[in-house]
């Protein structure tokens, strides 16, 4: 089978680091498929990037073809297929969150052109580097300029649905295979929406399997909206294990298909056709793959009056985003 080839940015990172082996061993692209990686990172970062790769040819995964290591996103990007935009600078003392948006925007307006002069033309990016939402924002505006549309970037909550749905599965003390069906509106910050309305444990309503909405609300939300922090604080570092798992399965659906009769949740840029969400902001939906890359919002659930004001929140804070960096639009 030939090669295909993925590119994975801030590379030398701690996700970078848990990502790359699982990719490397078909976690992504299925147990036949050869992969050449190639690893973007900044000039600081190259020796240990040239760890990293030792290690990665060390495991000697048989579907590794070849790894390229690179500070040039041109060539980082070049004939990638798909592309996990995981590099992106921390949240510093003192930073606010606008600060951020403003620090790393011009990473993602020069990779987002960089996608679009030089990954295949079928490219398919998640972006996982923080503020996932928005930095996504900026790489579709840059690809836009050179001709690639939105549908080829999307931004990653997967990491916030599957702490909600292992969250259901440990108080219904049932195996979360059989918890299906959550979604993560919004954001991926603390104004994401957990929404329980549509997940189905044992496929019965979540809600009444549950039979506490008390605990849905003042437990379960908070638990998956702070869970990065609580993580932190345990830890002393931030998520990645769980971080990589989840920006494997994102790309993994876009690549082979989201199960029949479920559906996964993404962060798109929306078009303002969907749930009263604004146009033109990236905004985290449920919704179905095919597996040809492409992906479909679920249409028509029926959201809560409270639930609707939650998800107003979310896109009135992205809304806020994308004034801060407009100028980068
Ligand atoms: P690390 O700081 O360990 O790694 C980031 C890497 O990116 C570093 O090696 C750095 O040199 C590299 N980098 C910085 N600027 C770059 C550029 N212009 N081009 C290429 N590489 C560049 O962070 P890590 O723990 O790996 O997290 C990476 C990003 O994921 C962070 O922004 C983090 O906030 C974000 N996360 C997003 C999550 C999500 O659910 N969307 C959850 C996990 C994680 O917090």
């Amino acid at each position: 089978m030939r090669p295909i080839t993925v590119s994975i940015t801030g590379a030398a990172g701690n996700i970078g680091y848990a990502l790359l082996p699982r990719i490397a061993s078909g976690a992504v692209f299925g147990p036949d498929q050869p992969v050449v990686l190639k690893l973007l990172e900044i000039e600081p970062a190259m020796k240990a990037l040239d760890g990293v790769a030792m290690e990665l040819y060390d495991c000697a995964p048989p579907l590794l073809h070849d790894v390229v290591c690179t500070s040039d996103p041109e060539e980082a990007f070049g004939d990638a297929q798909a592309v996990f935009m995981v590099g992106a600078m921390p949240r510093g003392p003192g930073m606010e969150r606008s600060d951020l948006l403003r620090a790393n925007g011009p990473i993602f307006t020069g990779q987002g052109a960089a996608i679009a002069k030089a990954a295949a033309k079928d490219v398919r990016a998640v972006v996982v580097g923080n503020p996932a939402n928005t930095n996504c924002l900026i790489a579709i505006h840059a690809a836009k300029k050179h001709g690639l549309g939105p549908e080829h970037f999307t931004a990653m909550t997967r990491l916030d649905m599957n702490r909600a749905t292992a969250q259901l599965a440990l108080k219904a003390k049932a195996p979360i295979r059989d918890v299906s069906h959550m979604i993560i509106w919004g954001n991926h910050s603390n104004t994401m929406v957990p929404d329980t309305t549509h997940a189905r444990i044992y496929g019965m309503p979540a809600g009444d399997v549950i039979n506490d909405a008390a605990w849905l609300k003042d437990s379960f939300s908070p638990t998956v909206q702070t869970r990065g922090k609580a993580i932190i604080d345990a830890r002393g570092k931030s998520s990645a294990k769980s971080a990589a798992h989840a920006a494997i399965e994102h790309m993994r659906q876009l690549w082979v298909g989201t199960e029949p009769g479920s559906w996964t949740s993404i962060a798109v840029y929306s078009t303002g056709k969907h749930y009263g969400i604004p146009e033109g902001i990236v905004y985290s939906v449920p919704v179905t793959c095919p597996g040809d890359g492409s992906y479909r919002v679920v249409e028509g659930l029926a959201c809560s009056a409270e639930v609707k004001a939650l998800m107003k929140v979310s896109a009135d804070e992205l809304v806020s985003e994308r004034e801060a960096v407009q100028s980068l639009l």
